[in-house]
């Protein structure tokens, strides 16, 4: 398998996929400065310019939740998805994971990139307030839920985990008030405790060096607060 990845986005969690499976893989580094997300090459692999991409025996496979499910049918020994036997038991996972596809990740978006989405100079403090506002009240539930279990589902870990970890990674870094969240904050540490979380870090380490020395090392603009 080959992994078309960015560090520090949201391939991150495809990349920690990847190391829970045990399988083998590659991984190309895109460039997003060098706008290689847009270029032919990548674009034959993903049209829609984006990371993650996954090119497997079964074919080129986009979208975290699609991959992680893919990843999880292929090595159900690795324990990416809990295998439930009834329907209802399979929706409610897939309905965790495109929580943090749709509802999560677009909000990181706004509050991580403000200045890059709004369109009206002067925008990107209300863009971000109002992300911030929206994260506060979606991640409630979770705080709500992992101040009373360790993991985001019960069977335990699981790969949506590592996406949660990632979305507070991300938020965090840019500013995210954590004090109201100690349970995300505990869960945080913990999921990146694992050897695959530890494995991507040192991954993603050796991209932020290839891209340093090509001067492409990828900073999101400040923005002052609404
Ligand atoms: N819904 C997609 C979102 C992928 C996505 O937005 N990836 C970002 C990095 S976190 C990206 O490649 N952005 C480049 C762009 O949109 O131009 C998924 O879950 O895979």
């Amino acid at each position: 398998m080959i992994l078309h990845f960015a560090p520090q986005t949201c391939a991150r969690v495809t990349l920690t996929a990847l190391e829970e499976s045990g399988a083998p893989f590659e991984t190309r580094l895109i460039a997003f400065l060098a706008g290689e997300h847009h270029k032919p090459d990548f674009l034959a692999i993903n049209p829609a310019g984006k990371v993650p991409a996954l090119e497997t025996v079964d074919g080129v496979i986009v979208q975290n939740v699609a991959i992680l499910t893919y990843l999880a049918e292929k090595f159900p020994d690795a324990g990416l998805l809990p295998q439930r036997d009834d329907i209802a038991g399979r929706a409610d996972v897939l309905a965790q994971l495109l929580r943090c596809s749709s509802d999560l990740h677009p909000l990181v978006t706004r509050f991580v990139m403000a200045p890059m989405i709004s369109t009206e100079p002067g925008q990107a403090p209300q863009i971000r307030a109002a992300a911030r506002e929206a994260l506060c009240f979606q991640l409630g539930s979770v705080e709500r839920l992992l101040a009373r279990q360790e993991w985001l589902l019960p069977e335990g870990w699981s790969i949506i985990d590592a996406y949660v970890a990632w979305i507070w990674f991300r938020i965090t870094g840019a500013g995210f008030d954590a004090s109201a969240f100690p349970a995300i904050a505990a869960h945080y540490d913990e999921a990146s405790a694992r050897p695959s979380a530890q494995a991507v870090l040192a991954h993603e380490e050796r991209a932020q060096q290839d891209l340093a020395a090509r001067g492409l090392q990828f900073r999101p603009p400040p923005v002052a607060e609404a």
